[in-house]
């Protein structure tokens, strides 16, 4: 994010945090890349082994899918699985199935959102997108694919309640109520298809723009923080932590996402840059301006951080992370 101050949470180790005063551990930003590096570590061996399919899966549908899951990505929606689990007290194997799943869906989406009938990108993670690599219907396929592999990988993954209640959660956030529903809101937006946002009150296109994001982007991210907990068997109060931490959260990578489609850099994002800006989109930036913006991002990540306080030190990774995500640059 050029020209916005690091957050208190990436200070330099030894210094101070202004957020959580000077008696707190300060999450560093090499330390927060070396627990996203380890979540790598142990889900992308896990992403490939889950592409090892009989001969059934046609050979082209199985490159395509390996285009789109296995090329670098942050993982962030693994680190959340993995990092909720973590914080209610259970080990990361028992949740790698469902890191692997709601990646699955991500990849997905990306897919399809990447498409001509969509966003019609040429690029993205810093390689040509799923239909440019391939076509367009082999892209399609894969995305269907994706889908339909995320839920048969969370029902043999997880214990048999486990599984279908990790399956509701992870339907849910993808279907026509979260995912979908606030991408094809958006999609009306931009074609025409419902009254036009621009005109309304900066206070009315808040509401609007939080309402898309917490369907596109939000609810994936709470269901990868549910499923974590429903891996270890979290408790509910413990599920309402990370519940709290997966709204704040979702908005303020949003947010940061936004200010980066303002001001990031094409190389470092790996994907295209400006591109609402130059379809007159509404967007944080474009709404409430960028100071504000950085600011609205940066109190949500402190709200996050405040959610699983409870947790104590088990929750130190998704803790750091909520100061990341609003201080990254890709
Ligand atoms: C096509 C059903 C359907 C949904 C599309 C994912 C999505 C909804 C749209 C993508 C457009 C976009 C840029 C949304 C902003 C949020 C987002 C999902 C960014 C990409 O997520 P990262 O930053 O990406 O976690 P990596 O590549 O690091 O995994």
């Amino acid at each position: 994010m050029a020209g916005c101050p690091a957050s208190p949470g990436l200070s330099a180790p030894g210094s101070q945090s202004l957020v959580f005063g000077p008696d707190m551990s300060v999450p560093t930003a090499s330390s927060i890349t070396r627990s996203l590096d380890e979540v790598r570590g142990f889900i992308e061996p896990r992403l490939a082994a889950a592409l090892e399919l009989s001969a059934d899966a046609s050979p082209r549908l199985v490159a395509a899918m390996r285009h789109a899951l296995l090329a670098p990505g942050k993982r962030l929606r693994p680190a959340l699985v993995l990092w909720a689990t973590e914080a209610c007290g259970g080990g990361w194997d028992a949740a790698a199935a469902a890191a692997v799943a709601v990646e699955m869906i991500h990849a997905y989406s990306l897919v399809h959102d990447d498409l001509p009938a969509m966003d019609d990108d040429d690029l993205r993670r810093g390689r040509p997108t799923c239909h440019r690599a391939f076509d367009e219907a082999t892209a399609i396929l894969c995305g269907d694919a994706l889908q339909a592999l995320a839920f048969e990988t969370l029902a043999r993954g997880l214990p048999p309640a486990a599984a279908a209640r990790g399956c509701l959660v992870l339907a849910r956030a993808s279907g026509p109520e979260a995912l979908v529903g606030g991408q094809a809101d958006d999609l009306a937006a931009e074609r025409g298809w419902i009254p036009d946002m621009t005109a309304a009150a900066p206070a009315e296109q808040v509401g609007w723009l939080e309402r898309i994001h917490r369907r596109k982007t939000g609810a994936l991210f709470s269901a990868a923080l549910e499923l974590g907990g429903l891996a270890a068997n979290a408790t509910p109060a413990d599920l309402a932590r990370l519940a709290n931490y997966g709204r704040a959260f979702g908005l303020a990578f949003q947010i940061a996402d936004d200010i980066l489609d303002a001001e990031g850099d094409e190389a470092t994002m790996g994907k295209r840059v400006g591109k609402d800006a130059g379809r007159g989109k509404l967007t944080f930036p474009t709404v409430v301006g960028l100071d504000a913006s950085r600011t609205r991002a940066r109190s949500l990540a402190v709200e996050a951080a405040e959610a699983v306080a409870g947790f104590g030190g088990r929750a130190a990774a998704l803790d750091a992370l909520a100061h990341w995500i609003v201080a990254r640059d890709h």
